[in-house]
């Protein structure tokens, strides 16, 4: 057996139950094997063995009122996966599906993202199985403080530096810097995404959209392509899907689509971005209320999707950005976007697509942005928010734009060279993989057996 077969046949034995993370793994270690065979000191220093495992992981319970004054409990964890190449990195979710095997596998992912930038940051990812979902202002601010009571020990802007995820946003790592602050009486940059006038960076909150779509824009230059005119599905309407959007209409892009956890909206004239700012942004409500106010979109509740489908991947489009959550697109919604002529993918969300989906991408040989590559503007930027912290400086909105897009034609030069060099040429899951994997395991075998 391979060593990559080896070490992945002894983990789905022992992680059974933590599929999402047996999932990521399978995806990294599976194209890990050209760089196996090509120089065996990794298999010699166990380093996928090694890898694999988070360095350290805090579970906590927290504890609070809500409005009622009934007392409510939730589970918080903090896993700090690798630290090889800089302080742990990462945001926190706060979803009623976060379970310990979700934060494994957006660990693992966030090692060889952070890798990815360029910059010096390890990988780490935390998050509670708290619902934001119809919790007033107050009982969100007491779950952050309560929350951070107990993760303030374990972080530090030179330890670990969380942000925002799947429900944490501006609100909520406000509300966590001021109970950090409290707790510690230390005023320092020790989250990233925060408000601007208390240390956070302009474009952190575009950063992910942005990001995404400047890394679109180079796998559509390689082939001579641009995003003019092209028409485009995205999934979401949170963080990552609105400034996508926002970008994509920006570059003279249609996009006709986004979601929710309840339903889709579909709008054939390009969706109304002010409106959908104000829906999601301001007024947090559901994507119904879009389609009250912008007549010419049509809602699909859940309930009407197709069998087997996502609606939004069911649409005719020449580009695809996943930019909700995990696991949102499978093999027939794969195959559904290229018979209807998409001829571009790419991912906005954590592992949106699954290992059948991304085979049916790379089989295609449609041009296919990984997660791990195509996201990275986010995390990117908010090591450039550590920076101007420790430097006790700010830059404007168009330095760090700028830096931003320099990464991501980095990331993306990278991935793509690093393809060429093992053989497989327009492959960006095996580039983004070993270009990743390649930094953080040389740092690891550098540092010693620890
Ligand atoms: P938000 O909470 O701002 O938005 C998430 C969006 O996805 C919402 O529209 C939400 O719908 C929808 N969604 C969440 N979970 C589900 C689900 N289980 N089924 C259907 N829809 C769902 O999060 P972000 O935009 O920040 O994050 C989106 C994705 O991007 C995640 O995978 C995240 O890990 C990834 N990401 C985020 C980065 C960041 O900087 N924020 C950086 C890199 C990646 P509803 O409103 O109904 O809950
Ligand atoms: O998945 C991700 O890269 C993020 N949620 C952003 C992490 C960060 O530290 O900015």
């Amino acid at each position: 057996m391979s060593y990559t077969q080896d070490v992945l046949a002894g983990l789905r034995q022992r992680y059974q139950s933590e599929p999402e993370f047996l999932q990521a793994v399978e995806e990294v270690l599976l194209t890990l094997q050209p760089l196996m065979d090509k120089d065996d000191k990794y298999r010699k220093y166990k380093i996928l063995e090694r890898v694999v495992e988070p360095e350290r992981t805090v579970k906590f319970r927290v504890e609070w009122v809500d409005d009622k004054g009934e007392i409510q409990v939730n589970r918080g964890y903090r896993i700090q996966y690798n630290s090889a190449i800089g302080p742990y990195k990462g945001g926190i979710r706060l979803h009623p599906s976060v379970n310990e095997g979700v934060l494994k596998f957006l660990g693992f992912e966030q090692v060889f993202k952070n890798s990815l930038t360029g910059t010096a940051i390890g990988g780490a990812k935390g998050g509670s199985d708290f619902d934001p979902k119809g919790k007033s202002e107050t009982e969100i601010m007491r779950f952050c403080q309560a929350f951070m009571v107990q993760l303030h020990r374990y972080i530090g802007p030179t330890i670990d530096v969380p942000a925002g995820d799947i429900g944490t946003g501006g609100r909520e790592i406000g509300y966590m810097y001021g109970a950090y602050k409290r707790l510690t009486t230390r005023y320092e940059g020790v989250l990233t995404g925060k408000g601007l006038t208390f240390g956070g960076s302009l474009a952190r909150t575009e950063a992910t959209g942005y990001g995404l779509v400047y890394f679109t824009e180079e796998m559509l230059k390689d082939r001579n392509e641009t995003l003019e005119g092209k028409r485009c599905a995205v999934s979401g309407a949170g963080n990552v899907a609105i400034y996508c959007i926002e970008k994509l209409i920006q570059k003279g892009a249609l996009p006709v689509t986004a979601s929710d956890s309840r339903g889709s909206i579909y709008d054939p004239n390009g969706i109304d971005l002010a409106v959908l700012k104000q829906v999601k942004e301001v007024e947090r409500a559901s994507l119904t209320r879009y389609a009250e106010l912008v007549p010419s979109a049509q809602y699909v509740p859940v309930e009407d999707y197709p069998e087997g489908k996502h609606f939004v991947w069911t649409v005719p489009v020449d580009a695809a950005f996943p930019c909700a959550t995990q696991n949102e697109l499978n093999e027939a919604d794969a195959r559904c976007l290229i018979e209807n002529g998409c001829r571009c993918v790419a991912e906005g969300a954590n592992m949106p697509s699954s290992i059948a989906a991304i085979d049916v991408f790379l089989k295609s040989g449609i041009a296919y942005g990984p997660a791990k590559a195509a996201n990275a503007g986010g995390v990117a930027t908010s090591q450039l928010e550590m920076e101007q912290n420790a430097g006790m400086t700010s830059w404007t909105f168009e330095e760090v734009d700028a830096k931003l897009h320099q990464i991501m034609v980095n990331i993306y030069r990278s991935v793509a060279d690093t393809a060429v060099e093992f053989g497989q040429p327009g492959n960006l899951v095996l580039g983004a993989n070993i270009a990743g994997f390649r930094k953080v395991a040389d740092a690891m075998i550098a540092q010693g057996v620890i």
